[in-house]
């Protein structure tokens, strides 16, 4: 496949300036009426073909300006129509295709989901509607049509706003027709037909505009939006005062579908849902839920400034509105709930996901310059690294020089389609900032790698601090030019608290964050009264993999009292991760782990530290995941090692926290009515990590009080948190509780997944006939994404023990699924493939059968683009 390169961009020859599209909603049999109004662009010669795309189309009709097109006048096949000799002025184009909703099984495009009509078109999925200049390039004004017949389709939805509709006469049909002010890309456009419920609200703008709110659910669901609803009016209010940005159509809609490969879809005025992120509960929904739930409402509305009103260029800027609008969300989730807790968990999940990719043989820049299949981008390294290098610009320029720029950017750009370089532009020109070298975040891959190493001279009252920065070599990228790296910092006294210092040299410093833009930098503090420790990097001022050589007393000092609480967080993940690399290595020698008693009494404190949030206490005793432990160890990992070297310490720290740990398990219990706000949320989180932990000290009262808090669970967090601890731990009463939760919750899919997913996750041999024998069970599905992705994805993304098996059966069994879904929906076997992307770091034997697995799946006949890209890019 040939790849598509950035260095080729060049605009189109005609411009689409209106788009008036009639729908005739079929199953089997829609009729697609498009009429573009085109012109040709200046600078494009007279006569030069208009060459539309197209995805599996079936061509009926084609006119210009209402005259039918003689055969020889045009070129059409289901993947492309062209016009050999377009008209020399503006003209017409009237466009009839017919498309098979029902038999549209890769969910892109317009489909069926639970009997409703819905599309998803970002990022090609519209030329598989009609054939279309489908590129985010192309902006135009639409005007939408539907008709279908009542009873299957009472409510008939598309972008803007709603301009006329009714019955028509002497049928069982019904129309509507919309209209959409504002230009747009195609990927942003959206229908739905269907027959939900729906919640109604409103929320006037800051300049008065009265905006009707509706959010349309499956029948009977109406409640469970009720949450989904107050955060997007917490949303909009957020994005008006923190940013000035109003909403611009009179009306915002959300519809929550069942079947979706994303998460969610921010198309103008019309957001489509993955049910997941729109639907709660008490009773079925977690508190993480909860949270996903506001983030993802929060993103897909920020969207409509960051994505909609300025779009990207062309695909290679999908950081511009992706790395933006999750470093928007995650700010307004920091605003919502704790700052710290939500940073610790950006983190977390960056370097979980993002790490690894970035080290493996998938890793791209934020802003990549090639793709062979633009779906395979949507990845963490876009959205959550591209949110972080957002997140260094407001560090560099501070809140006052990013406002400005972001202020600038809105001004100058709205309405265009742009790039990063004008992105940047905007921060440069309203701060009078270079940002040439801080560019190389958009177009270097890989994690750089800071070193530091500090010197305290007691005579001179100074500090010494030797910075180094290297960045590994990744695809076609061999060697890495030094990146400007922001590092906020403070020197903390041996009173704990932060110290004064005198000047600084060998760095350019502002406030206290100091920036890195050579390869080494001699840093030397000057009026240092006492030794400090230096907290390094605070709030994980850059998305580095830092290494200072502080020792443990040191970096115990600094879990007991940095005053950054990031950095107190990274304390007991640095010390437990130094833990599990030398205990995994000790266990692959027939050596005893050691564990240092110093680290297990730290634990015991900050679980026993009731002046500390009681999530940010859940999170320190949340010891690196065993994805991390095996990116730190680097090469010929051990998966086995790994985990029995993580359940050596998670019993460490339970047997020697027991009774705190018991204390709160007893004590944090709440009563009342179910709250799912952040404090709430993070009083279970501390006594659900008690819970889990002291299951590992054993014996027969840690289960039956597993039970007991299963049995009184009074909503899903404690339920789901019962159940995953036993059913992880192998317990001799999981069986049953699964049986039970079933029962339970049969009726209710979202929930079913997540029974799925606890069994695809649990760290034991029997565990792929499990799931194995679960793809045969009535309620497993091939056609629904989330419950595929529940069970097959999980089990070879969650579970590292398992999918990585010494024998190959676990890539094996992935590989089979990869290439039975392929048939069906790409997108989902891509993402799945892409389980194996760290697979070179394993040790011999597991290497050599992930190796076996991939070239069969690459060699494997009428691959679809997606996976045969990601197989290809894995072998590389
Ligand atoms: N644009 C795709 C879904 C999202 O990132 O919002
Ligand atoms: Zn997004």
């Amino acid at each position: 496949i040939e790849p598509v390169r950035l260095a080729d961009y060049r605009p189109t020859h005609y411009a689409i300036r209106t788009v008036a599209l009639d729908f005739r909603l079929d199953p089997e049999a829609t009729e697609v009426t498009a009429d573009l109004r085109l012109e040709r662009r200046d600078g494009t010669a007279p006569g030069t073909p208009l060459v539309l795309d197209g995805d599996e189309l079936e061509l009926v009709a084609v006119e210009i300006d209402g005259a039918r097109l003689k055969p020889d006048a045009y070129e059409a096949g289901p993947s492309q129509l062209t016009l050999l000799d377009p008209p020399a002025g503006a003209f017409t184009l009237r466009i009839v295709t017919r498309i098979a909703p029902a038999l549209n099984t890769k969910l892109m495009g317009l489909y069926r989901t639970s009997g409703n009509y819905c599309t998803q078109c970002e990022a090609e999925g519209f030329r598989r509607i009609t054939y279309f200049l489908d590129r985010p390039d192309v902006l135009a004004v639409y005007r939408t049509r539907i008709e279908a017949r009542k009873a299957e389709a009472p409510y008939l939805l598309a972008n803007g706003n709603r301009i006329e509709g009714g019955d028509i006469p002497g049928t069982d049909r019904h129309y509507a027709v919309w209209h959409d002010p504002h230009p747009k890309p195609s990927y942003l456009f959206a229908l739905v037909g269907g027959d939900f419920d729906v919640l109604r609200d409103r929320f006037v703008t800051m300049s008065g505009r009265d905006v009707a709110l509706e959010i349309y659910v499956e029948h009977g669901k109406v409640e469970r939006a009720a949450y989904a609803m107050d955060s997007l009016k917490r949303s909009m209010k957020w994005d008006e005062e923190v940013f000035g940005l109003e909403y611009d159509l009179d009306i915002f809609m959300i519809v929550a579908v069942s079947d979706f490969n994303m998460g969610a879809m921010e198309n103008k005025g019309l957001n489509v849902f993955n049910d997941k992120y729109v639907l709660a509960a008490r009773e079925t929904a977690t508190d993480a839920d909860y949270s996903h739930i506001e983030g993802v409402i929060a993103h897909e509305y920020f969207h409509n400034w960051t994505g909609n009103r300025i779009t990207c260029r062309n695909w290679f800027q999908l950081c511009l509105k992706e790395g933006l609008t999750v470093f928007r969300d995650q700010e307004f989730s920091s605003d919502q709930r704790s700052r710290a807790v939500k940073r610790i968990m950006d983190v977390k999940l960056l370097k979980s996901h993002q790490f690894p990719e970035d080290a493996g043989p998938l890793a791209h820049p934020v802003r990549p310059e090639t793709y062979r299949e633009i779906n395979n981008f949507y990845t963490a390294t876009v959205y959550e690294k591209g949110a972080e290098v957002v997140r260094m610009l407001k560090t560099m320029l501070g809140p006052d020089g990013f406002r400005a720029g972001m202020d600038l950017y809105f001004k100058r750009h709205d309405g265009d389609a742009a790039t990063i370089e004008d992105f940047l532009a905007a921060f440069a020109d309203a701060t009078g900032r270079d940002l040439t070298q801080f560019m190389l975040w958009y177009r270097q891959a890989g994690t750089p790698e800071l070193a530091v190493s500090t010197d305290y001279d007691p005579g001179a009252k100074t500090l010494r601090l030797t910075f180094e920065q290297t960045c590994p070599p990744s695809p076609g990228q061999a060697a890495k030019e030094p990146m400007a790296i922001p590092v906020r910092f403070g020197l903390v006294g041996p009173n704990g608290e932060d110290m004064d210092y005198g000047s600084i040299e060998g760095v350019a410093v502002a406030g206290d964050v100091m920036l890195l833009t050579a390869p080494r930098h001699e840093v030397v503090v000057s009026g240092v009264g006492a030794r400090p420790v230096p907290s390094l990097l605070r709030g994980f001022s850059a998305p580095v993999k830092l290494s200072v050589n502080l020792d443990t007393d040191d970096q115990l000092f600094l879990l007991a009292h940095d005053a950054d609480p990031f950095n107190r967080w990274q304390a007991a993940q640095t010390l437990a991760t130094r833990t599990l690399v030398e205990g995994s290595k000790a266990l692959g020698d027939g050596r005893a782990m050691s564990i240092d008693t110093r680290l297990i009494d730290a634990y015991r404190q900050i679980a026993a530290d009731d002046r500390l949030d009681h999530a940010f206490r859940a999170l320190v005793l949340g010891v690196p995941g065993e994805a991390d432990i095996a990116r730190e160890i680097g090469s010929e990992v051990d998966p086995d090692r790994v985990y029995a070297a993580r359940e050596t310490l998670r019993r460490a720290i339970a047997t020697g926290a027991e009774d705190v740990l018991a204390g709160l398990h007893d004590g944090l219990a709440l009563s009342g009515a179910y709250a799912p706000d952040a404090a709430s949320a993070g009083r279970r989180s501390l006594r659900n990590m008690a819970l889990e932990l002291l299951l590992l000290v054993g014996g027969p009262d840690a289960e039956a009080r597993v039970v007991a808090h299963y049995e009184a669970a009074d909503n899903m967090t404690d339920r789901y948190a019962a159940l995953s601890a036993l059913v992880l731990n192998g317990s001799t009463a999981a069986g049953a509780m699964l049986a039970d939760f079933y029962r339970r919750f049969e009726g209710d899919s979202l929930v079913i997944d997540k029974w799925f997913v606890v069994q695809a996750m649990a760290p034991v041999a029997a565990t792929l006939d499990r799931v194995r024998a679960l793809t045969g069970h009535p309620a497993f599905s091939f056609t629904n994404p989330n419950r595929f992705r529940a069970l097959v994805t999980t089990f070879a993304t969650g579970n590292q023990t398992q999918f990585a098996r010494a024998d190959g059966a676990g890539f094996g069994f992935v590989a089979d699924m990869v290439l039975d879904m392929d048939k069906r929906n790409p997108q989902v076997a891509a993402r799945l493939l892409s389980a194996f992307r760290s697979w070179r770091a394993l040790e011999g034997r597991r290497r050599a059968q992930a190796e076996v697995e991939l070239k069969r799946v690459a060699a494997a006949p009428g691959l679809s683009r997606d996976v045969a890209d990601i197989a290809a890019r894995c072998l590389q």
